[in-house]
Order: C-alpha cells, then structure tokens, then sequence
C-alpha cells in the first residue's frame, strides 16, 4: 500500500522519534508499505517520519540499475563511525519537492541497525549510500536536509513548500 507522503513543513516532520521496541505485523507492514511508497515515489529512501509514524525506522536503496534492487530496512539505525573526509551530494527530499541543494557530510559512515528478523547489522557505507544513510538518520532526529542551508535559503523553500501545500489542499491532492 502506498502511503501519503508528508509535506515540509509539518510538525511530524521536527520530532525525534521514539526507538522500536518490537517488531510486530503492524512494523512489517509499515517496511513494507514504505518499501513500496520509495520506489513508486520515486526515491532512493524514505523514513518513518515521512508517512507520519515518529519511529525509527528507514528503507533505502541506492542500487543505480533498477534490475538489481538492494532493499534495506533499518530499524533503530545509529552511526558508530564517521569519516574525517566530507563530500558534497545535490540532495533532494521527498517531503520537499522539487527542491535541491548542496550539503556537504562525511564520506563514509558506519552504521549499526537491527533488520525485521531482529538480527544486528554494521556496516561501512560510501558514496551515495553514505549521503543517504546520514539524510534519512537526520529524518528520525526531526532534521531536513534544508537545516544545512543559510537563513535564507531555507525560509525560501518554506515559502515555496507553504504555497504547494495550499495548493494541493485547494484541488483536494
Ligand atoms: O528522504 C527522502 O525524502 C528521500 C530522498 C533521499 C535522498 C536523496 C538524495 C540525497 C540524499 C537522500 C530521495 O530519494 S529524493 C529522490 C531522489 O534523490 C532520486 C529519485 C529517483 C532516482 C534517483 C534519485
Ligand atoms: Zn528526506
């Protein structure tokens, strides 16, 4: 099922959300469900914030060609490394449309989370992994990508987003 994916600003999209406790069918169903609102979006990942489930979990997947997906389901993930070394990616956010920037984040990043059969996984990303990891890691600790920009940058693609959001609630979307 495809979810409703929430619209900076909103205030679901400021908090931190509260770890994962168990994994019940309702949590697989939301992995699922937010697997499937990624690709269809699309998009190379997606936290729970986004369909408006403060908890800490993402999907990503970063795979370039579309006939070798890599899903991933990270459930309470936490960085225990960073990289000195930064790189700079033109973000973009699905809770922000339209809208991209250049943030600079550590190249590499470690990262420990617990997958839908509860086992513990660590592992060191790179590249567009990495710049994803760290984005969709800042979604669950109330943070967007437009929190990296100066002052007025951001209030300008607030206003952009307020407009679209009046917009979208005048045709009924
Ligand atoms: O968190 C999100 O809203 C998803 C976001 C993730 C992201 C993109 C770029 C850098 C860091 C994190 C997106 O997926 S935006 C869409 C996008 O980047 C994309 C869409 C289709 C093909 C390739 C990329
Ligand atoms: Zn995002």
């Amino acid at each position: 099922m495809i979810r409703a994916i929430l619209i900076h600003p909103d205030p679901r999209l400021k908090k931190l959300c509260d770890p994962v406790t168990q994994i019940t069918a309702d949590l697989r169903k939301l992995a699922a469900d937010m697997l499937e609102t990624m690709y269809d979006a699309p998009g190379i990942g997606l936290a729970a914030p986004q369909v408006g489930v403060t908890k800490r979990l993402l999907v990503m997947d970063c795979m370039k060609l579309p006939d070798a997906p890599r899903p991933l389901v990270l459930i309470n993930p936490a960085i225990t490394w960073a990289s000195a070394d930064l790189a700079t990616y033109e973000e973009g956010c699905l809770s922000i449309p339209d809208q991209y920037a250049e943030v600079q984040r550590p190249d590499k990043a470690t990262v420990r989370w617990m997958d839908l059969e509860g086992a513990l996984h660590e592992e060191t990303f790179g590249g567009l992994w990495a710049t994803c990891v760290q984005h969709e890691i800042d979604h669950l600790n109330g943070k967007l990508f437009i929190d990296y920009l100066g002052l007025m940058k951001r209030q300008m693609i607030t206003r952009k987003m307020e407009k679209l959001k009046r917009e979208m609630a005048r045709e009924g979307r």
